[in-house]
């Protein structure tokens, strides 16, 4: 072991420490963790047996048969608190983020400002969980939606947002008077045991919340799989791969349980003859490069009008080839490391798929020299193709920029919109016909259409997720609540009279 790699592990456990987990919870057992960083062990967690699942949620659905009864407003105030200790504990989270995701400095602090963000948002809606009143055809009747808590919510989450989407999550179902059961990837444990002990001191605080509101299970894939097959959690929210997808849809759907599924994407963007291409570029490279190309918003796919594509591809091509990647814990870099080998290989394979299809490849290669072999940093690689095919239909989790040219606008919405993907997209334009067009209902099919921004960094202030293979699911803002809870339709009769709906007539 080297120096600096007994330091990231040493520096985990000094934040972990700092937050009060206790080193029994991932020292001693059978999950190893790593940091991408470096490669080497962070940590070793016991991890949860089915067993452990199941009592779990019977502890959940106790805690959510008191917690619904709490009202709203004050269940905000537990949120509030997390909000605050997020607050306080900012560095320390934001760092082990990047310890163990590989982000670099300001994109880790950047999703516990998203957690923080979400708390805000949560706490403001706990006062908002708004029924309509809607008018009755009967005389003397009245006609209203009650929107109830939902009962126990499972949380599977990515390594590649292993505290944010938790919060996405968890903040509304709280406010919404559910419980949360959290298994996190196993990629990225110690995160989510942080998580959890900042959690831990905001409900001390609040003091009264039920024993087993919001738990978390460290544990492999059969900790996923008895929540999604246990008739007692009523909603999924899942993000992962489609795959992963695939198999969570119609296992929840076949109890009839509800689910929240964020699954892939493959997140195009559009560059128009009046595209204000300095802004465009920076906004591409963020896009595809930002995060090491493992955002599930990551730009995946380009599309360059003719007309420009000879003032934008070759400062594209030097972006890339001079972007700086580093150690994202002792350096600026703005592009960190692969989250493992798998991802390495995945990626190699994409890429030589794609030349074997005529592409031209830029980048892509092993960055060597940063932190030893156990660690992956590579360039990322923009890919000019002559067509839309092969790799270029499918999410590589990794920084790969497919670029494509076109012609005619019609054709390459056509194109935007033809893989199995549908989460974000963007166009850059000046032209309000051809923006407007994206945006309307002939245009961009995704769950996420911007213009004049990249694909990636939305706020968690608007709905979030996709359609197609994406999933459907709808998170954070917006009106994405609703998810957390069941709508009741209430009809009150105040009058003397039993008139029937319809007019039907039905006299005994
Ligand atoms: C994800 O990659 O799963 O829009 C979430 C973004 C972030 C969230 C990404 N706010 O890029």
């Amino acid at each position: 072991m080297t120096a600096q790699t007994a330091s990231v592990a040493a520096e985990a456990a000094a934040i972990l420490g700092r937050l009060g987990v206790a080193p029994a919870l991932y020292t001693g057992g059978s999950l190893i963790s790593r940091s991408p960083v470096t490669g080497e062990e962070t940590g070793r967690l016991p991890v949860a047996t089915p067993n452990d699942a199941e009592a779990a949620i019977l502890r959940a659905e106790a805690a959510f048969k008191a917690w619904r009864l709490v009202p709203a407003p004050r269940r905000g105030e537990l949120v509030r608190l997390l909000g605050e200790e997020l607050r306080a504990t900012k560095a320390d989270l934001g760092r082990l983020v990047s310890i163990e995701a590989g982000k670099s400095v300001s994109e880790g602090l950047g999703e516990v400002q998203e957690m923080i963000d979400i708390c805000d948002f949560a706490v403001g809606l706990s006062r908002q969980l708004y029924g309509l009143t809607i008018a009755t055809e009967r005389p003397g009747h009245r006609m209203m939606e009650t929107w109830h808590p939902l009962g126990v919510v499972g949380v599977i989450t990515a390594f590649n947002f292993p505290v944010a989407v938790w919060a996405w999550n968890a903040a509304l179902a709280l406010i919404c008077g559910d419980a949360v059961i959290w298994k996190p990837s196993e990629k990225t444990p110690l995160t989510a045991l942080a998580t959890q002990a900042i959690l831990a001191r905001a409900v001390a605080r609040f003091g009264a919340a039920p024993e087993g509101l919001a738990q978390l299970l460290v544990g492999a894939g059969d900790i996923g799989a008895a929540l999604v097959d246990s008739p007692k959690v009523a909603l999924i929210s899942a993000t992962g791969s489609t795959r992963m997808g695939r198999i969570v849809g119609p296992k929840v759907a076949a109890r009839f349980g509800r689910s929240i599924l964020e699954l892939g994407g493959n997140n195009a963007g559009i560059v128009c003859p009046s595209a204000d291409l300095d802004m465009a570029l920076r906004a591409i490279a963020f896009g595809a490069m930002g995060t090491a190309g493992q955002r599930c918003t990551t730009m995946r796919r380009l599309f360059v009008h003719d007309s420009v594509a000879e003032a934008l591809v070759p400062r594209l091509k030097k972006a890339w080839e001079t972007v700086s990647i580093g150690n994202p814990l002792s350096s600026q870099a703005l592009v960190g490391p692969l989250v493992d080998k798998h991802a390495f290989d995945a990626m190699q394979a994409a890429l030589q798929a794609a030349q074997a299809l005529g592409g031209k490849v830029t980048g892509g290669e092993r960055v060597s020299g940063i932190a030893g072999d156990a660690a992956y940093y590579v360039r990322p690689a923009l890919v000019e193709m002559p067509a839309q095919v092969g790799p270029v239909l499918e999410e590589t989790f990794a920084p790969i920029l497919y670029v494509m040219t076109y012609r005619d606008f019609d054709a390459v919405i056509e194109a935007h919109n033809a893989v199995g993907a549908g989460l974000s997209s963007s166009i850059f334009t000046t032209d309000l016909r051809e923006m407007e067009v994206f945006l309307s209902a002939a245009g961009s099919d995704c769950g996420i259409s911007n213009v004049n921004i990249g694909t990636s960094g939305a706020e968690i202030g608007g709905a979030f997720g996709g359609e197609k293979e994406t999933g459907g699911g709808r998170e954070s803002g917006s009106d994405a609540w609703k998810g957390y809870m069941r709508r009741a339709t209430n009809t009150i009769n105040y009058s003397r009279e039993l008139p029937l709906a319809q007019g039907v007539v039905f006299d005994i």
